[in-house]
């Protein structure tokens, strides 16, 4: 049976725009994506570096989590992926947000993921799938961080053909 999951996209390094397109395009290898507006977003972490390109894809899958998380990080790899430093820069970084309504906890995952409910860049881009998604009965479009974002959106949710 297939599951609706949420995958994070960003990137800082290299040509993020058409590393995260290409990322939802091999996404949408293993089951049918919806994808948000790209945003440009301000580093959380370490200052001194560039800013991110992020997006969140909706995923119908059919894969486990440990066998989405795999295919997630082979996306990575496949991007030459470059990762210096915790928070710190990336080519591009792929986070499980959501698998349907689980909660996991094992030694490779944690889903929701950390931060979900505190992360502008991560809620936006959530809230343009789905404007009425709730995470442990959390409505998403009430945080407060829904009103004091400093995203800028870059492009709408045609950015990606897919
Ligand atoms: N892992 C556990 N749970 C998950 C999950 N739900 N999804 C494990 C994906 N991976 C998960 O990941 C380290 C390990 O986390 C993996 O081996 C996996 O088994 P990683 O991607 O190598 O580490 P990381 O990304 O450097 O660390 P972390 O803590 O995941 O960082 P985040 O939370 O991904 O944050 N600023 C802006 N504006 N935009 C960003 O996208 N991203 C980060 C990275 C920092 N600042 C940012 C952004
Ligand atoms: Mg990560």
């Amino acid at each position: 049976m297939s599951i609706t999951t949420y995958i994070g996209l960003g990137s800082n390094l290299g040509d993020s725009k058409q590393l995260l397109a290409e990322a939802v395009q091999k996404l949408a290898v293993l089951g049918h994506v919806k994808v948000s507006k790209l945003y440009h977003s301000l580093p959380m972490g370490p200052q001194d570096q560039p800013h991110y390109h992020n997006a969140v894809a909706q995923l119908e899958t059919d894969l486990l989590p440990l066998a989405l998380l795999d295919e997630l990080q082979k996306i990575e790899q496949e991007a030459g992926r470059v990762r210096l430093r915790h928070w710190g820069e990336r080519t591009l970084d792929l986070d499980l947000l959501l698998y349907g309504q689980d909660e996991i906890q094992n030694e490779r995952l944690t889903v929701p993921h950390i931060g979900i409910l505190e992360r502008d860049f991560v809620v936006i881009p959530l809230l343009d799938i789905d404007s009425d998604l709730q995470i442990k009965q959390q409505r998403l479009k009430d945080l407060a961080i829904v009103q004091q974002t400093q995203l800028i959106v870059l492009a709408d949710e045609h950015w990606v053909n897919i």
